[in-house]
């Protein structure tokens, strides 16, 4: 009896399905009985060859990740083990790989002799982004199958490839004519491999896969990728393994691609990447909300203002083919909005992205509007005007005079209350915040902001909606700025008020890219503009009054006109793109700390990394704390995917819990003394944090 396996016969033939809902991950027990089931067939005199599938699932998403870490991951047979048997089967494997063959699953198709593809398959090695290296035979198999540089390349990029680019490959033998008929096609091409006698397992194409690259390859690789790996270890570690394979016989290189890849199993980088893959799954999920609660039909969209928030909004959903009305005030506002998105696809077409008919199907969504009275149909609104309660306040009181029933009426507010741009309606339960970032047709992270009276079905149908559009959407409660921005506060308020105390901008960003952000804060302040922070300090201004110094050097730059990139100065001063050092912000730094009596001093980079990010961390446990975010991975992931924070570190609270909570308790705690009035009144420590370290815990959880 093999529950996870659907075993039949059909002499000359043994069909395997693989069965282990959902995506066929190859956990210990489906490795067993796989084991079983082929050991089975090939001791059947009746059989002849054997074709592997799966009759009701996807062929494979790989090992199964959520046994990594755990003694069953190794039980045997373990994964690489297993393939190593099937690859030495006596009798011809056929591996029919319908839907996706991931990691492991490709591996494992890779360890069968013949490969055959339904022609909607996607098959790739994903195992980089969570830190690894494929570790069942990829690095050794795949060169020899298809050669060293298309193997290297799927593997580094870690996207899968269709159904047709892997047989260009070679990385499959043939494709089925259709998804529909892939197995009895697999069955046919197992029937014509017997009658032609074809070996168990054909010889490789390139069993020296060296011969396949020059000689100097892999030192120029190295030279040419190195400086975009950043502090990432996998891509290194995936270089060494494809090396080896061209420098040892398969046994000895299956040997060291299993040793490498168990320590990037246990590499902090490896555990970092798989919490944000499970936390992306759990995202999605609200605490109350079921699955099967009936979602509002989303046919016809509008957006309110293009600008370029509102054009980058509106392209997310004509890009699915969604009719999108926009809206603006005047003629030429709108004219120049939609010459804009249509510039936008433009320049995709000429990059290759779009066909010239695809540009005209999407413009062809869009419909430009002066008039509230065309959103009357709309079952979703999104307003993206001007970020000022007073301007938002008008726009959703006409909506609600203007919208059907039953309409969602979402706003773009990167920081205000929802709750009281709610209150202007007759329906607060229809409303919530759709925090697009920008640009806002590229950007992957969607906060969802739930308010007070949002009613549960128009929270589970934006989630789903956001995830149709390609997006991450996270779920935030209603606070200034929300998870993101509210976070990017005390973590961009030290920055500012660092370089008042004596630290450069050069210093202070080279400290946080060496981190591994992709841009310190200061260099991103210069790109989305020093006047778009000052906007959203404002509605902070009354409550951070207590503190004459609270980014006062960035009010100073706004006074100044200095709004980053856009205005050739900021924080830095800019020739084009490129940025230097400005002695005028120096001189304005020393000015403004002899007038709010702050001693200047030699700051060193552990204080920078210590006061930005620690205050960045303590933020997110309030956020915690206060139910605002609903766990600790959607912190990290709305870190990691809007706001640049190295996702090789998992993400703010993920990387606490890597140094250590008590240590992040201490510091907090030795700055609040250090720092004099400044520390007492910023650097008091989330209650979340004292409560775990009392507690000893060292897992962040509310
Ligand atoms: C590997 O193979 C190592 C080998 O080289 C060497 C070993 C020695 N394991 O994403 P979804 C779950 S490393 C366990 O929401 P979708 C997922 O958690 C692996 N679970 O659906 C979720 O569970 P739940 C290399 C997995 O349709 C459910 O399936 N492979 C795995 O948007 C549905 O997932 C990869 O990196 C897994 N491997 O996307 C592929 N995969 O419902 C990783 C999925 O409880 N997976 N689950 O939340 C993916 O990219 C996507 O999940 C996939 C489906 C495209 C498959």
């Amino acid at each position: 009896m093999l529950p996870l396996i659907d075993y039949r016969q059909a002499p000359p033939l043994a069909l395997i399905g693989l069965n282990r809902a959902p995506v066929n991950a190859l956990g210990h027990a489906l490795r067993q009985e796989l084991q079983v089931a082929v050991r089975q067939a090939c001791a059947d005199p009746a059989i002849q060859a054997v074709v592997i599938h799966a009759p009701a699932l996807p062929f494979s998403a790989g090992a199964d990740i959520s046994e990594f870490g755990h003694s069953r991951f190794t039980a045997q047979p373990s994964l690489p083990e297993l393939l190593i048997e099937l690859a030495a089967s006596p009798k011809p494997l056929i591996a029919a790989i319908n839907t996706l063959a991931l990691g492991g699953g490709l591996e494992l198709a890779l360890a069968c002799g013949y490969r055959i593809a339904a022609p909607n398959a996607r098959l790739g090695l994903p195992e980089i982004s969570l830190g690894l290296l494929p570790g069942a035979g990829g690095t050794q198999r795949l060169p020899r199958l298809i050669g060293v540089e298309p193997a290297l390349a799927l593997m580094q990029s870690g996207q899968p490839i269709s159904a047709a680019r892997a047989l260009e490959l070679g990385l499959v033998d043939c494709l089925a004519s259709r998804a529909e008929t892939l197995p009895d096609e697999a069955c046919a091409y197992a029937h014509a491999l017997l009658a032609r006698q074809a070996a168990p397992f054909p010889d490789y194409p390139h069993p020296d896969p060296g011969q396949t690259v020059s000689a100097s390859f892999f030192a120029d690789y190295l030279h040419q990728h190195q400086g975009s790996w950043k502090g990432r270890e996998a891509p290194r570690t995936l270089l060494e393994a494809v090396h080896t394979a061209c420098q040892q016989p398969l046994a000895a290189g299956l040997a060291h691609e299993q040793a490498l890849f168990m320590a990037a199993i246990d590499s902090p980088q490896s555990q970092a990447l798989r919490h944000l893959f499970f936390a992306e799954r759990e995202a999605g999920k609200v605490p109350g909300i079921e699955a099967s609660l009936p979602l509002r039909p989303i046919r016809q969209v509008a957006v309110i203002g293009a600008g370029t928030m509102g054009g980058g909004i509106a392209m997310n959903f004509a890009n699915r083919g969604l009719p999108v009305v926009l809206l603006e005030q005047t003629r030429e506002a709108l004219d120049r909005g939609l010459a804009q998105i249509r510039n936008n696809y433009e320049i995709s077409a000429r990059r290759g992205k779009l066909s010239a008919a695809e540009v005209e199907q999407r413009m062809a969504c869009l419909t430009g509007s002066l008039d509230y009275a065309d959103l009357a149909e709309a079952d979703l609104v999104i307003e993206a005007v001007f970020e000022s309660m007073a301007v938002k306040r008008q726009v959703f009181t006409t909506l609600d005079a203007v919208c059907k029933p039953g309409a969602i009426l979402a706003s773009n507010t990167s920081t205000l209350d929802i709750d009281a741009i709610a209150a202007c309606t007759q329906r607060p339960q229809d409303v919530l915040g759709l925090h697009f970032f920008s640009p806002a047709n590229v950007m992957r992270l969607l906060e969802v902001v739930r308010g007070q009276a949002t009613a549960p079905d128009v929270l589970a149908t934006a989630l789903k909606l956001g995830k149709q559009l390609g997006k991450l959407p996270v779920v935030s409660g209603v606070c200034y700025g929300f998870i993101g921005n509210r976070m990017l506060e005390p973590y961009s308020r030290e920055a500012y008020h660092l370089l008042l105390e004596g630290a450069s901008a050069a210093q202070i960003d080279r400290v946080l890219t060496e981190f591994g952000f992709n841009m310190g804060v200061l260099s991103m302040y210069d790109l989305v503009g020093i006047d778009v922070g000052y906007l959203i300090r404002t509605p902070m201004r009354a409550i951070l009054s207590q503190d004459p110094s609270y980014c006062r050097l960035a009010d100073e730059l706004y006074a100044l006109g200095r709004y980053g990139q856009k205005s050739g100065r900021g924080t830095y001063l800019y020739a084009g793109r490129e940025r230097q050092d400005d002695p005028e912000v120096q001189a304005l730094a020393e000015r403004l700390a002899t007038e709010l009596g702050i001693t200047r001093r030699e700051i060193s980079d552990q204080e920078i990394h210590e006061r930005c990010l620690f205050m960045l961390i303590n933020e997110g446990l309030k956020i915690l704390d206060e139910g605002i975010a609903l766990r600790a991975g959607d912190i990290d992931l709305v870190w990691t995917c809007g706001y640049g924070f190295p996702d090789w570190r998992g993400g703010p609270l993920h990387y606490a819990e890597q140094i250590g909570l008590a240590h992040v308790l201490a510091t907090l705690q030795k700055y609040r003394t250090q720092l004099g009035d400044y520390g007492a009144l910023w650097f008091q420590p989330a209650a979340l944090l004292e409560r775990l370290v009392a507690a000893g815990q060292t897992h962040i959880s509310r």
